[in-house]
């Protein structure tokens, strides 16, 4: 039997490379050709397993709400973060990973040499307005050899970059609609976050911005 990948088509299609770090690779725009399809999925997974600004081990009410699909996904409550078979919002598994995005999350790892990236688990991350995202670590999954992918939808962000200490100087890197990033080697474990966004509208996702990241976390 013959299989068409998505992107047989695409194999020479250009895609501006922009190697951040060690480890971090810059796709942009990489996302941008399946962007509807993209958010058609996206639509059917949130309607299953709705947005939800969770709460941080300290009590506060994160201002960036989230979603998740795939076998795992990321929560976090009074008792802590961590990965979870069950949405506790709904006491049932999250919604599948639909092939397209497994698609998409293998090929930009594949450009940054990771062949055999199988990510079980994709947390969705939905930014309004003045929402943010702290310094933080991503160290909740099993293996930080296994790179993260992000892609990056709707109005724009400015993520901030750091290094190995929350007190490392960052630098910020502007993350548009359809830029994909992968995360490995040494930038896996480097403190990143998101500054407050700015007020803009994005004419397929209106006034919000949305991250997908795709990670192998069992
Ligand atoms: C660098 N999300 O969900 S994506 C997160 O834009 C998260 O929503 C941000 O940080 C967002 O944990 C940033 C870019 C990103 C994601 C994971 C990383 C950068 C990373 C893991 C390690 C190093
Ligand atoms: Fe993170």
């Amino acid at each position: 039997m013959m299989t068409l990948s998505l992107f047989d088509e695409e194999e020479n299609r250009r895609t501006w490379q922009e190697p951040l770090c060690e480890g971090a690779l810059v796709l942009r725009g990489f996302a941008l050709e399946h962007d509807v399809a993209i958010l058609a999925a996206l639509q059917n997974i949130l309607t299953e397993s709705p947005l939800h600004h969770m709460v941080t081990p300290g009590g506060f009410r994160m201002s960036v709400a989230m979603s998740n699909c795939g076998t795992y996904g990321w929560v976090t409550d009074r008792s802590g973060y961590r990965y979870a078979k069950i949405d506790p919002e709904r006491g049932q598994a999250w919604p599948a990973l639909p092939e397209l995005f497994m698609k998409l999350a293998q090929e930009a790892a594949a450009q940054a040499g990771y062949q055999d990236f199988l990510p079980d688990a994709c947390l969705i991350n939905r930014y309004e307005a003045s929402a943010r995202m702290s310094l933080h670590q991503d160290k909740n999954e099993r293996d930080f050899t296994q790179p993260i992918v992000s892609v990056s939808l709707g109005i724009p962000a400015m993520f901030l970059f750091g290094g190995m200490q929350r007190a490392d100087k960052a630098i910020r890197v502007p993350l548009a609609h359809g830029d994909v990033v992968v995360w490995g080697g040494s930038a896996r474990l480097r403190y990143h976050g998101v500054l407050a966004l700015k007020t803009a509208t994005h004419p397929l996702v209106g006034e919000h911005r949305i991250n997908l990241t795709f990670r192998k976390v069992s």
